[in-house]
């Protein structure tokens, strides 16, 4: 396969992006080409003072226009469904794929494995295994950015946005901030440590921290009282809908429409809960947006995600 110099192809999709890559810059050289081509040699043929014919200038040329039309469909659609159907690829993650958390910050990266293992500026996946990261800001915007992966996402403040990608060779390779944040922006980097699977496993269960993203969560759940409100069993009449099985759900709001209750949605839920009021309740539940931080919201959503319903079944972040 190409190579793009300086760079890794260190997974499933850097391939693919360099040969689309080097085909789009093939296409525009062939065209910057030609155009300088003809440029200078009617510039030279047409010159001041040159013996060219000028009688009798066309003023239209159909075959041209048809021809140039017709040439650059024909080179820009193929192109364009290639390109879409990469996006579409790299969009969807496979079912079976490996959940980090990160969070940006100024000016850093911190990741929050589902079971409590946090790191600064550096993540530990897998190799040959589809990694999902699931990523928001904590104040402006950032892009975290695998170079050797070939892939970017922005991060965002107030949404989570996911990059999903399968390493396929270990080693450490540099993490970036691709978003313009601030005056350290440019020190706002890392390392991706691809492992062998079985290093992996070995490397995120002797972590010290202990408790799960889940068990935190609980604890903040007790803490914070949401379970004044929200029981958690189908016997107990709360004053706040029941929150077993919700997640990956489809919920009916109050204004008659629905919605999918992703991470984002719970999310919502608890810093603005006035947003989106659940049909058949009361819109009493208070904001508890002074109370948490980012890394709670995500301790309480695993949470609410490992609440499975009555009959066991979990849609899986
Ligand atoms: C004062 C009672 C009360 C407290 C305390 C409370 N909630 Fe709620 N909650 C509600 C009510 C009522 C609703 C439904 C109306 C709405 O959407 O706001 C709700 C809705 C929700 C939903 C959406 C549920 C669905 O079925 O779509 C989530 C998620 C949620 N709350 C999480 C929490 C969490 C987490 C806490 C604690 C940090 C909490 N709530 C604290 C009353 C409460
Ligand atoms: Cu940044």
């Amino acid at each position: 396969m190409i190579h793009l110099p300086g760079l890794n192809q260190a997974s499933t999709a850097a391939g693919q992006v360099d040969l689309l890559f080097l085909v789009l810059l093939g296409i525009s050289s062939f065209f910057v080409l030609l155009v300088s081509g003809l440029l200078i040699y009617f510039g030279v043929k047409y010159r001041h003072g040159s013996s060219a014919d000028r009688s009798n200038p066309p003023a239209t040329n159909n075959f041209l226009e048809i021809g140039w039309t017709v040439a650059l469909l024909v080179i820009g659609l193929p192109v364009f469904v290639w390109a879409a159907s990469m996006y579409f690829h790299d969009e969807v993650p496979p079912n079976n794929v490996l959940v980090i958390n990160v969070l940006g910050k100024q000016w850093m990266w911190e990741v929050v494995h589902d079971n409590g293992r946090r790191e600064i500026n550096e993540i530990h996946l897998p190799v040959n295994y589809p990694v999902k990261l699931h990523m928001i800001s904590q104040d402006v915007i950032h892009s975290l950015w695998i170079p050797d992966f070939r892939v970017k996402q922005d991060v965002l403040p107030g949404r989570y946005t996911t990059l999903w990608f399968e390493a396929t060779e270990t080693g450490e390779f540099p993490l970036r901030c691709a978003e313009y944040c601030g005056t350290q922006h440019s020190g706002m980097t890392g390392t991706v440590f691809v492992m062998e699977q079985a290093d992996y496993q070995a490397w995120l269960e002797n972590a010290a921290q202990g408790t799960s993203l889940a068990a935190q969560g609980e604890q903040l759940f007790s803490r914070l009282g949401c379970a004044a409100c929200h029981k958690l069993n189908e016997q107990e009449d709360g004053r706040g809908p029941l929150l077993l099985g919700l997640y990956g759900r489809t919920v009916l709001l109050e204004d008659g429409t629905t919605i999918t209750a992703d991470a984002d949605y719970i999310r919502r839920s608890i810093v603005d809960p006035q947003a989106q009021i659940v049909a058949g309740y009361e819109p009493i539940m208070p904001t508890f947006a002074n109370q948490v931080d980012e890394q709670d919201l995500l301790a309480l959503i695993s949470y609410i995600q490992s609440l499975a319903n009555e009959d066991g079944a979990n849609q899986g972040k």
